[in-house]
């Protein structure tokens, strides 16, 4: 799905940040639709409705909660087609227009819209709806777990008085994930116009012959229409023409896009009246032995996970954060990041093209497969639902050049039905190539589990591992730790595939120093990088590290976080921990291209 753009056959209006807001329940009053709300707060757009008031009801809500707006369609639209677009709504959203259901849409991490064209033109300020739904079970990505299981696995069994308070409790969702289960209208909505044929999809995929950068590309259109295609280079100079739906467009001598060195051309699609304008980046990525290569050169991942999460925006779509994460990453010399754990707003992946930041772009598959007897992988809505997940992540985001790998899932349970998993994993493996025109590389990141039972993650094409030796195992014993991980990367040293960390850290309480390291304090969490960095150095094979995690995050309540998540490099607020000038000096000398060669 196309990213909402202005141009001079496109208008884009942002809709009013501020709504009003309801909280419902398990189901939400008919009437809510068709009436404004009857007690209404206000509520910003886009960010989480769970961090903006200060109550325990918005934090903890369950079910349904309800925005409302108006929206008037301006005149001077009425000779396009128009439609209404939501890039994320938080899990589950019904919008109504006037108290008639536009439409559904399930999962929280990617854009839907309806075209409003029929129904135009629309008396001035009709009332707008959203209904969004938090909540999560077996069946959604997240995932979110039942009360009886999530028992089994976080409390001791059989004491009277958990199974009292369960008794007394409302419902409320337990999230089989660890970072908080923010919700609401989670990025920007906006009314944008198109002409009556209209561009509804373009793909570009470079490749490389010699010193020529190719741009295969194809076109849809919702109707039949001579298609012309432009590229222009950063000074504005046209490089490259092209007339037809599909076809091949040459750049002699081509910039290539590199991290760290991003090189951008603009393709300009005119089609019709209508006109679509692309920022691509001429570079190749493939796995090739034991390396990953991006422009023929063996690549070394230096990064973390990150998450979208602050204080006040919550999983709020947040340009001034992504702005300054963006220029965080650059002050830390790191190259990459994983989108944990789910796709990330679409202004995140245009910042990155433009700064030359690699990015391994993950389904909202996390919590996968654990405690149902293996159940999620023999349910065909399960597979339906997370196969349509990936297929819209790739759609959205196949032309961006920051984007190098697809990840389907973070931490399924792979090891408890080995062949279940595999074959589940290995449909979703193959649906990933054939998806995306450029068949980038697929991976799958994996628990710390029994790799030697694990059937699936030897099948992708780069080994991710989150592993944890020295903190939730061998917890504080460094020389074991260290001893455990070359055991462990010995035994991959015979799979003779390319294996990165997409995960290693130690909660570490910003401000707590020790002269003889110790677990939670500044000292040890560089201690950990440190020993277990000597490790990763010394096997060719490891082509990445990527710490868990860029900067402090929310979680829910429990006996293991202690006001959210400490593994950041950085606090909630982005101020360094001793480890992120540890990895600042690291990665300095670590180069982009060609490490361990
Ligand atoms: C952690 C991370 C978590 O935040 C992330 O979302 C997934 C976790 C480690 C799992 N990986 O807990 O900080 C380790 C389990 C070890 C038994």
């Amino acid at each position: 799905m196309l990213k909402p753009e202005a141009n001079k056959a496109r208008t884009v209006l942002s809709l009013p940040s501020v709504w009003d807001f309801q909280l419902a329940g398990e189901t939400f009053d008919s009437a809510w639709v068709r009436h404004p709300l009857p007690d209404p707060t206000p509520m910003a757009v886009p960010g989480s409705y769970n961090s903006q008031k200060a109550t325990a009801a918005y934090r903890d809500h369950y079910g349904w909660a309800v925005y409302q707006t108006r929206l008037t369609v301006p005149s001077a639209f009425l000779t396009q087609r128009v439609w209404l677009r939501f890039g994320g709504v938080t899990h589950r959203a019904q919008v109504f227009l006037n108290g008639e259901l536009l439409g559904e849409h399930r999962g929280g991490f990617l854009p839907f819209e309806f075209e409003l064209t029929a129904r135009l033109p629309l008396p001035e300020g009709a009332l707008l709806t959203v209904a969004v739904d938090n909540r999560i079970d077996f069946t959604t990505l997240p995932v979110g777990t039942s009360p009886a299981e999530a028992q089994a696995a976080y409390q001791p069994s059989g004491v009277p008085s958990i199974d009292v308070a369960e008794a007394r409790r409302a419902p409320f969702n337990r999230p089989n994930f660890d970072f908080f289960n923010f919700a609401g209208i989670h990025r920007p909505v906006c009314l944008y116009t198109t002409p009556q044929t209209y561009i509804q999809d373009v793909a570009v995929t470079p490749s490389l012959d010699g010193t020529t950068g190719l741009l295969r590309y194809s076109v849809t259109t919702s109707g039949a229409t001579a298609v012309s295609v432009t590229v222009q280079d950063q000074a504005g100079v046209i490089c490259a023409k092209a007339t037809g739906p599909n076809g091949v467009l040459r750049l002699q001598n081509a910039h290539l896009w590199a991290p760290g060195k991003p090189y951008l051309y603009q393709v300009t699609v005119t089609a019709a009246a209508d006109r679509y304008q692309l920022a691509v980046g001429v570079r190749t990525v493939q796995v090739s032995g034991t390396k990953l290569l991006i422009n023929g050169e063996p690549f070394y991942f230096k990064g973390f996970g990150k998450h979208e999460d602050a204080a006040v925006h919550g999983r709020g779509e947040d340009d001034c954060q992504n702005v300054l994460d963006v220029d965080l990453i650059h002050w830390l010399n790191a190259n990459s990041f994983r989108t944990s754990h789910y796709p990330y707003a679409e202004e995140m992946y245009d910042l990155c093209d433009r700064a030359g930041i690699v990015i391994i772009d993950e389904v909202p598959a996390v919590g996968l497969g654990w405690g149902q007897d293996g159940r999620a992988y023999r349910d065909p809505a399960i597979y339906a639902n997370h196969a349509k997940t990936l297929q819209d992540m790739i759609a959205r985001d196949k032309n961006h050049p920051s984007v190098v790998m697809w990840s389907l899932a973070n931490e399924a349970a792979l090891d408890q039905h080995p062949t279940l998993a595999r074959d589940y994993f290995h449909r979703l493996y193959e649906l990933a190539h054939v998806s995306d025109p450029a068949s980038r590389p697929v991976t799958g990141v994996s628990y710390p589990n029994d790799y030697q039972k694990d059937l699936t993650t030897r099948t992708m094409d780069v080994v991710c591992l989150n592993r944890y030796y020295g903190w939730y195992n061998l917890s504080g014993d460094l020389d074991a730790a260290c001893d455990a991980l070359a055991v462990e990367l010995d035994w991959w040293a015979a799979q003779h595939k390319p294996v990165m960390l997409t995960e290693y850290g130690a909660d570490t309480i910003a401000g707590l120093h020790n002269v003889v390291p110790g677990m939670f304090d500044e000292e040890f969490q560089v201690a950990y990088y440190r020993r277990l960095n000597a490790v990763l150095d010394r096997y060719p094979f490891v082509i990445g590290e990527q710490a868990w995690n860029f900067a402090d995050f929310a979680t829910i309540q429990g006996t293991l976080r202690v006001d959210g998540n400490k593994k950041g490099l950085f606090t909630r607020d982005r101020r360094p921990k001793m480890a992120a000038h540890y990895f600042k000096d690291r990665w300095a000398a670590v180069p982009d291209f060609g490490y361990k060669r």
